[in-house]
């Protein structure tokens, strides 16, 4: 048997044939002698009606018994209808009930704890389809982008035995005796393979202990991770810039309907373009208390500074050059003024923040082991990051997108969580 997906039934073409489709009930109720249901599949809804002389007394009472998200096959004729949901409407003829179903736990206003302790069926709903389809989109536009830049794809391991940004987010695995981490950045990785392969990306999954409870913070989060050899700080952003511009355009091509229906305010998104403003650290600082928020230089940005600050955006902004002290060891100081560092953040507007962290990396083999001194970490822990530098040596720079966070931007969520099939945090391991 021939099934078509509902999407592509929709059309005028389509009006008046009879066609295969199958999927799940989304809605039901019974008027008389006619069944009215919707279904739904992965592409759409439509509306179908049943009455009881085609389908016969028996088929039609069971019909009318089984619940919501029952899985069914179906042969009927396409109608144009003004009133139904899609605009058209199938007269079944002949249908299958495949998987019964009864009592389907979510119904109207559930809670969102409630939603998310019975995560594995709410997937089904026609939100979570919308968000899961642009999280695909974004995930394709990545591979289109780095692949057509001429980056290779590569994989760290996950299991580590050291920081990459700092050890208090580190989650710590027994491993044989010894102890592991999960690992918080491909980056040391890949500034191993630039060595070889020169401009390299990994998109994968990075931990963080983070005890945090915000809208923006998982435990466990995709990471599309990319390395240049000979890079420094301005070509790495302008790569990015890029590379933000073109999943967005892809997901405006491919996702537009998915965005309306998330009532994403899909205009804002056609005007962003490149370049994005730079602004240095300081003047951000300057920023925020002209609007306002009383910050000193030195103070690291947190989630509701970030909040406040990029209400104010209506672009994505790169901040750079912090200082020294509020970033890793392995940002490069400024040779022009070593307190700060050649380092950037992507803030994104509307109140969303942080989506990326970059720059460029030490590449001189004392400026490193310096700087691992100063933080009090053993470089033996380091070893093969530190031969980096005494093997010849290049200037190269890197960054990390947090996939997720950039969804929830995107798609204009009101919580990282809903970014993620199954989101993990602090306090959520189920389902
Ligand atoms: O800590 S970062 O800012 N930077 C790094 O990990 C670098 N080692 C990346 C690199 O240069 N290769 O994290 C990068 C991004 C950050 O901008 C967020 O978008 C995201 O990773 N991120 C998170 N997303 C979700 N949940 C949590 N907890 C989280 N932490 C970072």
């Amino acid at each position: 048997m021939n099934y078509k997906h509902i999407e592509e039934i929709l059309t005028d073409d389509i009006a008046g044939k009879v066609v295969n489709i199958r999927g799940w009930i989304y809605r039901k109720r019974r008027v008389g002698k006619l069944i009215f249901f919707v279904l739904r599949d992965s592409t759409d809804i439509v509306q179908c009606v049943v009455d009881k002389k085609t389908a016969g007394a028996e088929k039609f009472k069971m019909l009318d018994k089984v619940g919501v998200e029952s899985s069914i096959t179906l042969t009927g004729t396409v109608q144009k209808e003004e009133r139904a949901p899609t605009g058209y409407e199938v007269h079944v003829q002949n249908f299958e009930i495949v998987g019964e179903s009864y009592n389907f736990p979510i119904g109207r206003d559930k809670s969102d704890e409630f939603l998310l302790d019975n995560r594995h069926l709410w997937m089904r709903s026609r939100e979570m389809n919308a968000i899961l389809k642009i999280r695909s989109t974004v995930f394709d536009a990545l591979h289109e982008f780095f692949v057509e830049n001429g980056y290779y794809e590569t994989h760290g391991p996950m299991f580590v035995t050291g920081a990459v940004e700092g050890g208090s987010t580190l989650f710590e695995v027994p491993y044989f005796g010894r102890k592991a981490y999960l690992t918080q950045s491909s980056q040391f990785y890949l500034e191993t393979l630039i060595f070889s392969l020169e401009k390299v990306f990994t998109i994968a999954p990075s931990f963080r202990a983070e005890k945090s409870r915000t809208r923006r913070h998982l435990t466990e989060y995709w990471h599309a991770e990319a390395e240049v050899a000979w890079y420094h700080n301005e070509d790495m952003m302008r790569d990015e810039e890029r590379m933000i511009v073109h999943i967005i355009q892809r997901v405006l091509k491919d996702r537009k309907k998915e965005l309306e229906m998330l009532n994403r305010d899909v205009e804002f998104l056609k005007n962003i373009d490149t370049p994005f403003e730079r602004m240095k650290y300081e003047k951000i600082i300057e920023f925020a208390n002209e609007h306002g928020l009383e910050l000193k230089y030195g103070d690291d940005l947190g989630a509701d500074e970030e909040t406040f600050i990029t209400k104010h955006f209506n672009a994505p902004v790169f901040v750079t050059h912090y200082p020294q002290e509020i970033k890793p060891f392995y940002h490069r100081p400024d040779p022009d003024n070593p307190r700060v560092v050649l380092c950037h953040d992507l803030l994104a507007p509307e109140g969303y923040g942080e989506i990326i962290g970059g720059g460029e990396r030490i590449y001189k083999l004392e400026v490193l082991l310096r700087r691992l001194e100063e933080e009090n970490l053993n470089p033996d822990d380091y070893f093969w990051y530190v031969d980096l530098r005494r093997y010849g040596s290049v200037p190269h720079a890197g960054f990390g997108l947090g996939v997720e966070r950039f969804v929830w931007w995107l798609a204009g969520l009101d919580h990282i969580k809903h970014a993620i099939p199954y989101p993990r945090t602090i306090r959520r391991l189920t389902p």
